[in-house]
């Protein structure tokens, strides 16, 4: 059987049937095996970036992993933004490189190169991979696409990568002659590894606590079932819950307790629900500086901290914890929906109920309305119970974080640790290529620039994608930061700068557009395009170009005290536990 062959047919044993990639020279015999394949479909994007990142979006939209391929050299290195996105947020992903000849490759021999496009791909991307490894010999090319194929899967995801030698593709080999991972030593000791874990003091921890808080991170979402189990739980107990950006789409806006995003551009509500916790449960986040804040010894001061996480490396890793389990959050719920609670807690509920209602996402604390937040929030309206949101990086990232509100089965995905512009446009055809569902596009003016040769395949598929550019002409998120920090010199972000006319552009990819500049027209075309699944580009032009984002966490100030600051006799009116003294 021919090796490229044998690879083809073993993704599709993974239940993968789609791959997207970019064609060359060194992927040449992969790219012909699968197209020969009947279970798979090779999706051909503009640029390998396209590629990768639509293979993340098709891992996190099916659970299945996502797969990206692309010739040497270039091709290899273009993928590299991706991979990196996929070992941050942990999402399962094999990425297949085509390689020179072995006979061309330089090994340890002191040149740069011998064979054309030749590049180490494994040593440049070993940090961001959980496995990657080149296949020079033929002998070993099922015991590595195996092993590949299960780590990107186990324990805690992320991104793999096999670097494959054309003559290696095209080599023969017997299947039945090969080692198979499965029957190896390596594979025994990782599926040995059994977490037990120890709930008293944790049941008690519970029952006792009158200000408990689930802080719901992207570990929630990463093994299957999860949320509808942490749902369950809500169900028995009517916990609150606050979540990171990864953790946007658990659990639905819509339920009573759900104090929304957290962080450095958290909801005011959101800060001020998890500061005055008493105990707060982490499941699937790392505690980040941008939900914690940058000086950690004021976070959540007063709370017991119960850390879960598959990854034992994470575990009190920045804040300390008085629990800790490591293991998988589906088991974690599994376990800790065997017993009964009885929580008194109504007076928190209704202490959380008025910080709600006192400090809405679309509005500033004068009463005036945020006009993006409140756009954001209209869309999340208009949007259909299973549509998947993808976002990208900046302001209007933060606007969807804080004021769309999910549904049920919505999905919202983002580029978390990575943070990626770039990452919406591709990562939408890759979930709506997985799932045939619709998904709608978040973008900034800037970062539609950095993938929008990927329009190409919208149109070229006839994919159910809308596009709303938020387009405030500059670069909203780093302009902001330069007004705060750099006396409002705006160099790159607005001084050489510029964005082309949109509308056209989208035209010329045959795809339907429009564009829209006054606030009623505004409301209106969400309205109606949200109606239709056809493709199509909206470009809103904002209004205001000096967009902001508020509320900011500054720099050293605990949670609770976001910008524009309260007046102190407001705050602290606000704290259940002890304000800080300046
Ligand atoms: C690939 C990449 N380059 C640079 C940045 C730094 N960065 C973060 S947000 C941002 C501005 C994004 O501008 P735009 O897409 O217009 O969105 P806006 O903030 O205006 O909503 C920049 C430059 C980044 N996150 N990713
Ligand atoms: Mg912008």
């Amino acid at each position: 059987m021919k090796v490229s062959d044998y690879i083809a047919s073993y993704l599709a044993e993974q239940a993968i049937d789609k791959v997207f990639g970019y064609i060359g020279g060194a992927v040449a015999h992969l790219y012909d095996s699968l197209d020969k394949n009947n279970s798979i479909e090779i999706i051909n994007t503009l640029h390998e970036q396209g590629a990768g990142f639509a293979a993340e979006g098709y891992a996190r939209a099916t659970g299945k992993i996502g797969v990206a391929i692309a010739t040497s050299g270039p091709g290899a290195t273009n993928l590299i933004t991706a991979i990196g996105s996929c070992f941050f947020d942990s999402v399962p992903t094999l990425f297949i490189t085509g390689q020179v000849n072995t006979y061309e490759y330089k090994y340890d021999t002191p040149v740069r190169q011998i064979g054309f496009q030749e590049t180490d791909i494994v040593s440049i991307i070993k940090p961001i991979t959980k496995y990657a490894v080149m296949v020079d010999n033929v002998d070993t090319i099922r015991y590595e696409l195996e092993k590949a194929c299960f780590i990107t899967q186990h324990g805690r995801k992320g991104p793999v990568l096999i670097d494959i030698p054309m003559n290696i593709q095209r080599g023969e080999i017997n299947l039945q002659e090969q080692n198979s991972f499965f029957d190896s030593d390596e594979y025994k000791a990782l599926i040995q590894e059994k977490i037990l874990f120890s709930f008293d003091a944790l049941i008690s921890m519970i029952q006792t606590s009158k200000r408990p808080m689930l802080l719901i991170g992207g570990g929630s979402r990463l093994s299957n079932g999860t949320p509808q189990k942490i749902q369950r739980f809500l169900e028995k107990t009517s916990c609150p819950v606050v979540y990171s950006l990864m953790g946007k789409d658990v659990i639905k806006d819509s339920y009573p307790y759900n104090l929304g995003l957290i962080g450095s551009y958290g909801n005011r509500y959101g800060n001020l629900a998890l500061a005055n916790a008493d105990l707060i449960i982490v499941l699937g986040s790392r505690l980040d500086t941008r939900q914690t804040g940058t000086d950690i010894k004021t976070f959540a001061r007063e709370a017991k901290i119960v850390h879960v996480d598959i990854d034992k490396n994470e575990l009190g890793a920045k804040i300390t914890a008085d629990l800790s389990f490591c293991g998988d959050i589906a088991s974690f719920m599994d376990e800790l929906l065997t017993y009964d609670f009885n929580l008194s807690i109504e007076p928190w509920l209704n202490k959380l109920a008025h910080y709600k209602e006192a400090y809405p996402s679309t509005q500033g604390i004068n009463g005036t309305e945020k006009i993006p937040n409140s756009l954001i929030a209209h869309m999340s309206k208009f949007c259909k119970d299973d549509d998947i949101i993808c976002v990208d990086v900046g302001q209007h990232q933060m606007w969807v974080a804080q004021s769309f509100s999910t549904k049920e089965n919505q999905r919202v995905l983002f580029s978390g640790g990575m943070g990626a512009m770039g990452f919406a446009l591709p990562v939408a055809i890759g979930a709506t290529i997985g799932t045939g569902k619709r998904t709608i596009v978040v973008v900034g003016d800037g970062g539609f620039q950095m993938n929008i040769q990927e329009l190409e395949v919208i149109k070229r598929r006839k994919l159910p994608i809308k596009i709303f550019i938020m387009n405030n002409a500059n670069l909203g998120m780093v302009r902001q930061f330069q007004e705060i920090y750099f006396e409002k010199r705006y160099i790159g972000t607005q001084k050489d700068y510029s964005v082309p006319h949109f509308e056209n552009i989208a035209n010329a990819y045959g795809l339907k557009a429009s564009t829209v500049f006054a606030l009623d027209a505004v409301y209106a075309k969400i309205n109606e395009t949200l109606l239709s699944d056809e493709a199509e580009v909206i470009n809103i032009c904002l209004e205001e170009t000096m967009t902001t984002v508020e509320p900011k966490l500054i720099v050293n100030k605990p949670i609770e005290d976001m910008y524009p600051f309260l007046e102190r006799e407001e705050l602290h009116a606000n704290m259940i536990i002890k304000p800080l003294e300046n």
